[in-house]
């Protein structure tokens, strides 16, 4: 099924138009997602939603650790993205911004490339059960893998620039976007921030008012929710941190020391922008196992 120009106006209408939302919902889950909704329907029978999908749909954000979070697969996947991630960083003529992709951000170098191959263990660990379950879960139908990558986040002399000031995530009518930290985040080295109940279905449909140079700064956020509400979060290496981006965040720029943190988005079949990375080679379809991680792997509706 083609979607019609439209439809991304429309459905944006569930982030920007409180009143639309009902309806923009209703449209994006059982029109033009309808085989993933009824797909995680079947399997997922009068689901008991886990507390992590509970609070995500509440709050617009859950926090959790890789230790409560992930099997022993899952763990062991990690352990080998992060001895590869070693590797690339200790290789001498491994510069800064070496890996960045055109029109990115200077704050930041990403490792992974933009075309993975499905056996991946960055890949392999986003298709894990723990995960999809939660994603199907939170977005009410299997969730399609949009993006992934490992980000270095860095201190610059400039000031705050583009996902250091508040924003939205004009990505999907919701999405799930997964945070590991790889090293320990403090105030110091860029914690993710998010403001609760922001969300496209959270219970704060006030809007923030961006500048004229249509960044929104602290101030007009304390309008949308007193900064006692804010999440900053800082963590551990290995802290989880789940976010539905369509609800205001930003990363704290990095004051004195780096971060490291593996990223994933989920959205659903019909994100409002492509995935971001394409296979090294065509997933032959036996490789998919399950409704689960069919959906997670091909985009659109039907499987
Ligand atoms: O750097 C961060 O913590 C937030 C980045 C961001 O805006 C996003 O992931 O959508
Ligand atoms: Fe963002």
């Amino acid at each position: 099924m083609s979607i019609p120009a439209q439809y991304h106006a429309f459905a944006q209408g569930i982030i920007r138009f409180p009143a639309l939302r009902p309806i923009s919902y209703f449209v994006w889950s059982h029109g033009f997602n309808s085989q993933r909704v009824q797909s995680y329907a079947r399997a997922s029978k009068r689901p008991a939603l886990s507390l992590v999908s509970q609070e995500l749909r509440k709050e617009g954000i859950v926090g959790t650790h890789v230790n409560h979070f992930f099997s022993s697969h899952s763990k062991h996947l990690l352990e080998q993205i992060e001895n590869e991630l070693e590797q690339k960083r200790s290789v001498a003529s491994f510069q800064k911004n070496a890996y960045q992709t055109k029109g990115e951000k200077a704050y930041r170098e990403m490792f992974l490339s933009k075309m993975l191959s499905f056996e991946h263990p960055a890949i392999q660990l986003a298709l894990q059960p723990e995960l999809l379950q939660m994603v199907g879960d939170y977005l009410g139908m299997w969730g399609f893998l949009r993006a992934i990558d490992i980000w270095h986040d860095f201190p610059t002399q400039q000031a705050e620039a583009e996902t250091q000031y508040w924003h939205r995530d004009y990505i999907d009518v919701m999405n799930v976007k997964v945070f590991i930290y790889l090293n320990d985040v403090t105030k110091e080295n860029g914690p993710f921030c998010y403001v609760p109940k922001t969300h496209a279905r959270g219970s704060i449909a006030k809007q923030a008012q961006a500048e004229k140079d249509g960044r929104i700064r602290d101030e007009k956020m304390i309008a949308v929710a007193p900064e006692s509400q804010w999440r900053i979060c800082a963590g551990e290496k290995h802290s989880i941190v789940i976010a539905d981006t369509s609800g205001y965040h930003k990363g704290l720029k990095p004051t004195k020391s780096d971060r490291y943190l593996l990223m994933f988005l989920y959205t659903s079949g019909h994100p409002w922008y492509p995935r971001d990375f394409q296979w090294q080679k065509e997933v032959a379809l036996d490789r998919l196992p399950n409704d689960q991680v069919r959906f997670a792997v091909l985009q659109g509706n039907n499987q």
